[in-house]
């Protein structure tokens, strides 16, 4: 077997909306829940838009995407990954009808793709909800939502639907149950929300993605449709079967979203643990034909880290990692202790080909890090950074290996090609791409843009279909 990547291999880059256009009031757009959060993901939003949100602007991509794609053009992308911002096409959420200034840049931005041939992938919805249907409706705890979600749905169908070839239905669908108003626009603050309405947020999705599924079926044949998860491997501590029974429980909690997805029913794990916490979904009479005859495509998936479960001691979460987890005493980690395990992409893709046999795409992946400016070898500014050459290489051979076992992988994108805001902390000094952005943490800079040393590396990967390895 050859050692290099499929040809078809969809090698590229991934951003979302609210962490690269900025731009948050310009061409009729709507606030977003990002607008209103300007210190991460963690922490409880803003009556209003404040200065110091980095994403107002962000970096500017909404007026700089020509330059950024000819960039990434030139690091040979075949794919490029970013989000439609819900609150550019309807900016309240529940209008009857688009704004047109919205659906026109992302217009602009296809056809500069296009112009490289470069396939776009989109998301739908990535931590993105219009704020009206977050304040108003309380998000997807509201059923009206998904209505509002598939209207939206079919007017970008049928706007984008001969151009677009991929599209995933929300973003990291299972971190609703850490941040439920990042992920579901639930406005009820996490500590106050009841399971019930939980799960039922989580119901309505699931139809909304499954029902959104059949349309993109009618509207656009040709397409093909991903659910998107956070996929952390979960490791029992020690031996202990009572370790790996409370390992299989918290990967449960992850693997149901996209079990309901690719098998089109909910799990007896997950039915048994509505019994237990008492939660009685409220369902529409389709509700359940709808999961199961719109199941979909492929499955695509964010990975950064594995975690540890102990069901026999109390060990203290690790801070750093977004869904929490035992820190595994054999891992090194990040700055903001996102534990490194290359392996444990190995694992997943394996994991995830033996439980569905459905075609998996990695649509996010990378080191977040504190870049420093250096100058480069013809006096352009630089970064020498070698610990992201390193990690995004241990991963990609871990893939190479995975597609080897016999996995079916169908492209990777790293997350943040370009410097963007982060999700988590809502800063720019955690930076992932191969391609600077001059802006800092207090909104000083430039926002020029410039290669850092991983932007050659990646170039020559990509070229060489893994070779370089
Ligand atoms: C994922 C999100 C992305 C992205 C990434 C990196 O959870 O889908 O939006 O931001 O994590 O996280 P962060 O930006 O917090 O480092």
């Amino acid at each position: 077997m050859s050692d290099l990547f499929p040809k078809d291999f969809l090698w590229g880059g991934a951003v979302a909306a609210n962490q690269v256009e900025g731009a948050y009031n310009e061409g009729g757009k709507g606030l977003s829940i990002q607008d209103v959060l300007p210190h991460g993901i963690k922490t409880p939003p803003t009556a209003e838009p404040t200065p110091d949100n980095l994403k107002l602007e962000a970096i500017d991509f909404y007026h700089r995407y020509p330059d950024d794609i000819a960039l990434l053009a030139e690091m040979g992308f075949k794919v490029f990954r970013t989000s439609i911002a819900w609150s550019r096409i309807f900016p309240r959420g529940d209008e009857e009808e688009p704004n047109e200034e919205g659906l026109a840049f992302y217009d602009r931005l296809f056809d500069e793709l296009d112009k490289y041939g470069i396939t776009s992938l989109v998301t739908i919805s990535h931590y993105e909800t219009p704020l009206h249907l977050a304040r108003t409706y309380n998000g997807w705890t509201d059923r009206r939502l998904i209505d509002f979600y598939l209207k939206y749905c079919e007017v970008i169908f049928r706007r984008w639907g001969d151009r677009v070839p991929y599209w995933l239905t929300f973003n990291e669908i299972n971190s609703v149950l850490h941040f439920p108003f990042v992920s579901g626009g639930i406005a009820t603050p996490k500590d106050e929300l009841s399971r019930a309405d939980l799960y039922q947020a989580i119901h309505h999705e699931f139809v909304a993605s499954a029902a959104a599924t059949k349309l993109a079926r009618e509207i656009m044949p040709q397409a093909r449709i991903g659910c998107m998860v956070v996929a952390a491997p979960v490791y029992p501590l020690t031996p202990d079967p009572r370790d790996v029974l409370a390992a299989m429980h918290t990967d449960h909690d992850s693997l149901a979203f996209s079990d309901v997805h690719v098998r089109g029913e909910y799990p007896g794990y997950f039915l048994r643990r509505l019994r237990e916490e008492g939660v009685d979904l409220k369902m529409g009479d389709d509700d359940l034909r709808i999961l199961k005859e719109n199941t979909v495509d492929f499955v695509s998936f964010s990975y950064y880290m594995s975690v540890c479960e102990s069901g026999t001691r109390e060990v203290p979460a690790g801070e750093g990692n977004i869904v929490g987890g035992i820190p595994n005493p054999t891992l090194p980690a990040s700055e903001w202790g996102w534990q490194i395990d290359p392996v444990g992409l190995r694992i997943v893709l394996n994991q995830f080909w033996d439980r569905w046999q459905k075609p998996l795409f990695i649509v996010e992946n990378g080191l977040g890090a504190k870049d420093v400016l250096v100058e480069g070898p013809d006096g352009t500014p630089t970064v020498d950074d070698d610990y992201r050459i390193d990690y995004l290489n241990d991963h990609l051979v871990q893939v190479r290996e995975a597609i080897a076992d016999g996995v079916d992988v169908m492209g990777y994108t790293t997350w943040g090609c370009i410097d963007c805001v982060s999700a988590s902390t809502a800063e720019l000094s955690k930076r992932y791409g191969f391609i600077y952005v001059d802006r800092n943490d207090d909104g000083t800079g430039t926002l020029a843009r410039y290669r850092k040393k991983s932007f050659g590396w990646y170039r020559d990967v990509i070229a060489s279909r893994g070779a370089t390895l």
